[in-house]
């Protein structure tokens, strides 16, 4: 139509400059549009444009203009100049391309996969405060993968018996108390009351066994709360907090990170919610997206998701996620993410949770290395001989993982593993 100038968006012969974010897009026109037609409308609305011709454009307007420089359908990329984008802002960012272009009528499906952000833009954020060489200092862990329990059941047990478990998880050998998700400030399990609770918990069993212990606190909900349970959890001397960083949101999590810093705190992220909109391959915005948009901000730990256990996800993609927020440089590997360099940004500690079990950790640590986080619950406190067994077990299944002695093997002199295999079984590592 006479009026409409999305065509001006597209130029195959642009080559991008280095200060320029390139965004990777998988998109699915509405009926009766073409692959073309929208690829203009995604760079028009995600920068600078609108549906029709303007009588206010300027010269200056038309320099900061995305283009679509490649179209492989039903791959496009599109390149955005730098001063489209307010530095240390993820929220402004997202606003361009992953803003009003998902709710476009032309567009059937969208699906943000990866953006390449130049260093200006790196170098904007903080990145992680500690990484995974200074969490492992924190609970002096070198040789093997670190590990986290939720005391299931997700929520329910009071103070006193959250304390319980805690004792026997931490006594039995784990290193990381973790809140579930949804447990809050809730009647039966106030928040200060189970900080103060656990803090003492780990007093007494890092007396007692010389490990060093923490807690991932959960303190997601209003962000002045947030800063509370931050300061309460420094003051009892704990070196971490959780947050449920997709449901709280980036402003929360850009907010949270400042205060980590003031505070000293490592900051653990859970990523509950993120399936709403990650988990079809067709639409919406990839994990590693969020992934890496948290690693800009600063998180410790993220939950990457696991190539085993009951969360859905596939093994390229999850060991995709873990290159990414890990490695210093990843080069681009076919649509599934492009070239990064981190420019220093440390690297976040990948949590593999989700079903996990002592027979499914060989496995685990052969797909993923040591240089993870394993949260394992159910498989925990559901050990047929209670959480303290449970976690024996978890310590001992890591300890055949760095003897290279086969879990069978291994579980005939080593009760606790042998009584967890009996109920989950052992899943050999192919
Ligand atoms: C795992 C968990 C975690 C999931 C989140 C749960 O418990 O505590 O929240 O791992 O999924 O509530 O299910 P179990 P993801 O160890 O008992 O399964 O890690 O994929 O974000
Ligand atoms: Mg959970």
């Amino acid at each position: 139509m006479g009026f409409e100038w999305y065509g001006e968006f597209v130029d195959l012969k642009y080559v991008p400059s280095k200060n320029d974010t390139i965004a990777l897009f998988r998109a699915k026109p509405a009926e009766n549009m073409s692959f073309e037609d929208i690829a203009g409308r995604i760079a028009s609305e995600s920068s600078v444009g609108t549906w029709t011709t303007l009588s206010t454009l300027t010269e200056y307007t038309r320099t900061i203009m995305a283009r679509v420089f490649k179209i492989e359908p039903p791959y496009l990329r599109v390149a955005y100049p730098i001063d489209l984008f307010e530095p240390g802002n993820v929220v402004q960012m997202l606003t361009c391309y992953a803003g009003n272009i998902y709710g476009m009528r032309a567009i059937e499906k969208l699906r943000l996969i990866d953006v390449s952000l130049p260093e200006e833009i790196v170098k904007s954020f903080k990145g992680p405060q500690f990484g995974i060489e200074g969490v492992r200092k924190i609970l002096k862990v070198y040789d093997r993968p670190l590990t986290a329990t939720v005391p299931k059941p997700k929520v329910g047990l009071t103070t006193d018996e959250y304390a319980k478990t805690a004792y026997d998880i931490l006594a039995g050998g784990v290193d990381l108390l973790k809140d579930d998700e949804n447990l809050g400030d809730l009647s039966f399990n106030r928040f200060e009351a189970r900080v103060k609770a656990v803090m003492k918990v780990i007093d007494k069993v890092e007396n007692e066994t010389g490990e060093r212990k923490g807690y991932l606190a959960n303190i997601t909900g209003e962000t002045k709360e947030m800063e509370k349970k931050a300061k309460l959890v420094a003051d009892y001397g704990n070196k971490f907090i959780m947050v449920d960083f997709v449901l709280a949101g980036w402003s929360a999590l850009m907010t949270i990170r400042n205060i980590a810093q003031e505070l000293g705190l490592a900051i653990h992220a859970h990523r509950a919610f993120h399936a709403a909109y990650t988990r079809d391959v067709e639409h919406g915005m990839s994990m590693l997206l969020l992934a890496k948009m948290a690693r800009l901000i600063g998180v410790d730990h993220i939950h990457i998701g696991a190539a085993v256990g009951k969360m859905e996800a596939a093994k390229q993609d999850v060991l995709a996620i873990q290159r990414v927020i890990t490695q210093e440089e990843v080069q681009e590997e076919n649509h599934m993410h492009l070239h990064q360099k981190w420019y220093g940004l440390k690297p976040v500690v990948p949590t593999i949770s989700g079903g996990l079990h002592i027979g499914l950790l060989p496995d685990v640590v052969q797909i993923h290395g040591k240089d993870i986080l394993i949260q394992v619950g159910g498989g925990v406190t559901g050990h047929p001989d209670g959480s303290y067994a449970g976690a024996v077990a978890v310590r001992q299944a890591l300890d055949a993982v760095n003897k290279g002695i086969p879990l069978n093997e291994y579980a005939k002199d080593h009760k606790e593993l042998a009584r967890g295999l009996e109920k989950w079984g052992y899943i050999r590592p192919k």
